[in-house]
């Protein structure tokens, strides 16, 4: 793969999905805003893709229905948030069967649920999951019961029979087509439960130990069986330091560079065929610092580089 290839050129679209039922801190319903007041759109377009909105999918806030604890089996907004991934789910179905590059603007993780689901519509498709959390908890893992900390869980067809249905019964992704980066708080259960079902993670230890570069080739060479690749990036893998508009910020994540070079490595794979950019939460932002950062890092993954020119060579 050439240098830049494969992000030239795109038909992007872009979908909202204001959702704050997966978790309990408000505010990050309004993170599809931050992000296009960020200029989504025209920094997409100045990279020479073609952008369409699509705009967002309706959510109800938490005012208009009841959390229901008791009859959610002790997941709060569980109906609630089945309905929107379902929305969301068809909209991506049918971007991607129009071929055009679908990028998600969350909204709480629990939107993933929908957006991966539709997606993988269109052929076996592989996960990279970049998150301080794993969000592979099932109801009787969790110990809050927020659907936010879930999605992956029930993307590999483990959780709540309503979650695991949407978009079509049973699993979306397979196990062994995920990848995980940039882990650091794991709850106790949850490690059992991903250990099971073998899924390969990279926490920041790997981070650490071989680098951003080392970890993605790592990642590149286990899913190379793969054509088609969703990222879904939660921006609370960054460290808190540089991305504090996060519902759930964790010390000891990406730093900015780190992100920017994952994001410039993936792009060079050519693979990546879909995009969520996630938990963005401008009530807890300095100066919508969070939702800047999430634009020039989709920029980063849809072909921008410090040198537009050809790499240089040593042959003079
Ligand atoms: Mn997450």
């Amino acid at each position: 793969m050439g240098f830049g290839d494969g992000m030239s050129g795109r038909r992007i679209q872009v979908l909202g999905i204001p959702m704050d039922l997966g978790q309990d801190r408000r505010g990050v319903d309004m993170g599809p805003s931050a992000i296009r007041y960020a200029r989504l759109q025209d920094v997409l377009e100045g990279l020479g893709h073609t952008v369409s909105d699509l705009g967002n999918v309706g959510v109800p806030i938490p005012e208009m229905v009841e959390a229901g604890d008791e009859e959610n089996g002790g997941m709060p907004h569980l109906h609630s948030i089945r309905k929107v991934c379902e929305t969301a789910a068809s909209v991506a179905r049918d971007v991607v069967a129009a071929g055009a590059f679908p990028i998600f603007l969350g909204g709480d993780h629990s939107v993933s649920i929908g957006t991966v689901s539709g997606v993988a519509s269109a052929g076996r498709t592989g996960v990279v999951w970049v998150d301080a959390h794993a969000d592979f908890n099932t109801p009787e893992t969790s110990p809050s019961g927020n659907i936010h900390g879930m999605p992956l869980a029930t993307l590999t067809g483990r959780g709540h029979p309503d979650l695991v249905g949407v978009g079509g019964e049973g699993a979306s992704v397979l196990p062994e087509d995920v990848v995980m980066i940039g882990l650091r708080s794991v709850d106790r259960e949850e490690r059992r439960l991903l250990t099971e079902a073998g899924v390969t993670a990279y926490t920041m230890k790997e981070v650490d130990a071989y680098g951003v570069a080392g970890v993605i080739e790592r990642a590149v060479e286990h899913l190379s069986h793969l054509d088609r690749v969703h990222l879904s990036f939660d921006l609370d893998v960054m460290d808190p330091d540089i991305a504090p508009g996060v519902g759930t910020p964790v010390r000891g994540g990406l730093t900015y560079r780190e992100a920017h070079l994952l994001m410039e490595l993936a792009s060079e794979t050519g693979k990546i065929t879909s995009l969520d950019m996630v938990e963005v939460n401008p009530i807890l932002d300095v100066r919508n610092g969070t939702a800047a950062l999430a634009v020039e890092l989709v920029a980063s993954l849809m072909g921008q580089r410090i040198l537009e020119l050809p790499r240089p060579t040593n042959s003079r």
